[in-house]
Order: structure tokens, then C-alpha cells, then sequence
């Protein structure tokens, strides 16, 4: 099984609201298309929820956000879920909607809802979950974060491989002069100085890659703009950062 997350900067142009990368996120189905193993996706907020996460100062610590923020970042999230599911049944790939509440309790996974998910993958379907703001008891709510589901799905899932689509192709061990690493272990970049942004960013994402490989599985970052790069790494061939499982 491998667990694809499809980050905002790639299915949305990050620095114009409400804006998706429709020829992207197009391509980007046409190559999970190729892929001979159940897959499940989840997909980031980029300039739908996290738009609105800013507008609404909405993060992924639990707080006494305003309603009106909950329901307007829960109702984009919805609205780029669309466009995602509709572009994969285009690409003739059976999508299974799947918003995180239907497996998380405040801010813990639901271990029965989680390991159904891996049954649903199985019988053809593509579970496709997102991040989102979500309900977290006592009138509290918070962000979660797509890149914080890949490490809930993988911990519980132990997916073969775990592939973060990213607008880049892989990680800088210097962003200036993009200098790409091929084979992350921990000691090429120091985590700070990776930039972040309302969910983390970079900086949480190689967080969870890094624990999800701490956890003896596979990681790894690709650059959706040369989707077939998802398809070669899905039959061992890699471009991009590697993250060996630990
Ligand atoms: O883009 C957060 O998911 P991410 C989504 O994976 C929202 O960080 C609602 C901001």
C-alpha cells in the first residue's frame, strides 16, 4: 500500500486565494492512475484552508477559534476536495470521500476507523482525506494538518512507501542555492532553519517524514510538477529526497 499526501503549493496557487492548479492535479491523477497498489491521498489546504486559517488566526494548537472560522475553512476544504475527486473520477480512479472527522475524535485517531480505511483501499477505492479544522471538544477547535493524517495513516497502516507531492524537488540542504538532498538522515539540514508557514510548512513536514520513518517505513519527497516521478518511486525508482525507514 503506499500513502500519497498532495500538498497545497501543488494543487493550489498558494499566493492567489481560492486558486486551484487544475492542469496540475489533472496530470497528477492520470499518474496514480499507473499505480498497480492500493493507494490512499490526502491532500493539504494550500490557498483554500489555509487562506482562510490565516484570515481566521486559526492554528493547529487546540483554542477558542471563532465558529464563523470553523465553518468557512471546513467549507473550502470541502469545495478543493471537489475538484480533486471530481479530477480523479475524470481519470477513471474510483475516489472514496473521507474527511478526517470520520476517523479522528478530537485529536486522536479512531484505531477501527483507520484500519477500515486500508480495507477500503484494498477493494479498489481510493480513500482521499484532507486536512481540516476540526471539532476538539470543550468549544475548542483546531487545524490538522494533511502532513500530521500521514503519520496518523502510517503508524497505524505501515504503508509500504509514504510520498509527499511537493512544488519543489525535494529538500534544500541550502535554499538558496537549492541544493537538493537525495538521502535525508537527519544531519544534512538543521530543522530550523526550514521554513514554515500556519500548519508547518516544510519544516512539518519533514517532521512527519521524519517520524514516519523512525517508525521503519519509507519516505519520500517529490516534485508534482514531473508527476511521473510519483509512479517511478512507486516501482523503486527515486528522484527526489529519500527518507530510508529507520
Ligand atoms: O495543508 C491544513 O492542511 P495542510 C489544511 O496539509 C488547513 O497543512 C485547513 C489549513
Amino acid at each position: 500500500m503506499i500513502l500519497i499526501k498532495l500538498g497545497g503549493s501543488i494543487i493550489t496557487n498558494k499566493a492567489k486565494p481560492l486558486s486551484p492548479r487544475i492542469g496540475a492535479i489533472n496530470k497528477i491523477s492520470n499518474q496514480i492512475k499507473k499505480i498497480s497498489e492500493p493507494v490512499i491521498l490526502v491532500h493539504g489546504g494550500g490557498s483554500f484552508g489555509h487562506y482562510w486559517s490565516v484570515k481566521y488566526n486559526m492554528h493547529t494548537k487546540p483554542d477558542k477559534y471563532s465558529p464563523r472560522g470553523v465553518s468557512i475553512v471546513k467549507n473550502s476544504m470541502i469545495q478543493l476536495d471537489k475538484i480533486i475527486l471530481d479530477s480523479l473520477i475524470k481519470s477513471k480512479l474510483n475516489p472514496y470521500c473521507l474527511p478526517p472527522t470520520d476517523f479522528m475524535s478530537g485529536n486522536r485517531p479512531i484505531t477501527k476507523k483507520v484500519k477500515e480505511i486500508a480495507k477500503i483501499a484494498q477493494a479498489g477505492l481510493i480513500p482521499v482525506s484532507y486536512g481540516d479544522a476540526l471539532w476538539y471538544g470543550a468549544k475548542k477547535s483546531y487545524i490538522l494538518s494533511g502532513d500530521k493524517i500521514m503519520s496518523i495513516l502510517a503508524k497505524i497502516l505501515r504503508p509500504r512507501l509514504s510520498i509527499f507531492v511537493l512544488n519543489v524537488d525535494g529538500l534544500y540542504s541550502d535554499f538558496k542555492t537549492k541544493k537538493l538532498i537525495h538521502e535525508m538522515d537527519g544531519d544534512q539540514v538543521s530543522i530550523e532553519d526550514i521554513p514554515m508557514d500556519v500548519t508547518g510548512g516544510m519544516r512539518r513536514k519533514v517532521e512527519e517524514a521524519t517520524r514516519i520513518s523512525k517508525m521503519g517505513l519509507e519516505v519520500f519527497f517529490v516534485n508534482g510538477n514531473k508527476p511521473e516521478r510519483i509512479t517511478s518511486a512507486a516501482k523503486g525508482k527515486f528522484e527526489g529526497t529519500r527518507f530510508r525507514g529507520a
